[in-house]
């Protein structure tokens, strides 16, 4: 497995006091990930923090893409997949600034993924846990995959955790089919993309817990408007939306 290029995409958003401590716990694996991290004009010092340890680790390990405004989590993150493209990784993984997902899971998840697998995801459900959630934020994210499960399949379990880690074909194949989404849900679209197009899904279960630093950049009306998506996501994937086809195959 060491042999393979990975790649490790953080969308950030005003995470400086998370972001450089990420890196470095990132770069001492001895699996020697890049890391990419894609921020949005965050306004404390995310971007500071990130050419620091550019200057420390070198522009190969660790690169900084920077957006103009605040754009969404999931576009951040395949804007960084799409920039890595071209440098030949073979495995993508994304995962959160603020210690949600804890670095310590990557490796259990990069052994997992293989020649069959296509995307493997880090799941809160069922197995896995979540510490540090209010009640009402449990309720939620319980709803809005019970949702999924209904509408797209239940044999997937948690559609919106963001630590995943992807194969290169599988990049490929959802910025050929594309996607319409650029918020948190863009993670239940990419689903129903490797859904559609056969290609299998693995999880494996993760501890997440909430962040002890930074603020959340998850809004009301995100959520609302995340719930509606899912609605929209299973009606594109019934009405063949996410189907790969030789137009897109370009
Ligand atoms: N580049 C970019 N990153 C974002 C955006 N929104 C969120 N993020 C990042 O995406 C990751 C997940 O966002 P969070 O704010 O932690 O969302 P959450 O986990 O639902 O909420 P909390 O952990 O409670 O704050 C973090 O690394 C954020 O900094 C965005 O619009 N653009
Ligand atoms: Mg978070």
């Amino acid at each position: 497995m060491s042999e393979k290029k990975i790649v490790i995409c953080i969308p950030t958003f005003n995470e400086a006091e998370n972001i450089g401590r990420l890196i470095d716990e990132l770069l001492s694996f001895d699996f020697a990930p890049s890391v990419v991290v894609v921020d949005d004009n965050s306004k404390d010092n995310t971007q500071d923090e990130v050419r620091n340890k550019i200057k420390a680790y070198g522009g190969d390990r660790l690169r900084l893409l920077t957006r103009t405004k605040k754009d969404g989590r999931g576009g951040a993150v395949w804007h960084g997949f799409k920039e890595m493209q071209k440098l030949d990784f073979d495995i993508f993984v994304e995962m959160d600034a603020d210690f949600s997902h804890d670095p310590k899971d990557l490796m259990k998840g990069i052994e997992l993924i293989s020649d069959t697998s296509a995307l493997v995801v880090g799941a809160r459900y069922p197995h896995g846990k979540i510490i540090g959630w209010p009640f009402k934020r449990r309720l939620l994210s319980r709803f809005a995959n019970l949702l999924a499960r209904i509408l797209i399949t239940p044999s997937i379990h948690d559609y919106t955790n963001g630590y995943r880690i992807y194969t290169a074909e599988t990049v490929s194949l959802i910025n050929a089919v594309g996607f319409k989404y650029k918020g948190f849900i863009l993670l239940s679209e990419t689903i129903a993309i490797c859904l559609v197009n056969n290609r299998r899904i693995e999880a494996f279960p993760i501890t997440f817990r909430d962040r002890s630093k930074g603020n959340s950049s998850a809004t009301l009306s995100e959520v609302i408007r995340s719930l509606l998506a899912i609605f929209d996501i299973a009606i594109g994937l019934r009405n063949g939306r996410y189907v790969m086809t030789e137009t897109n195959d370009r």
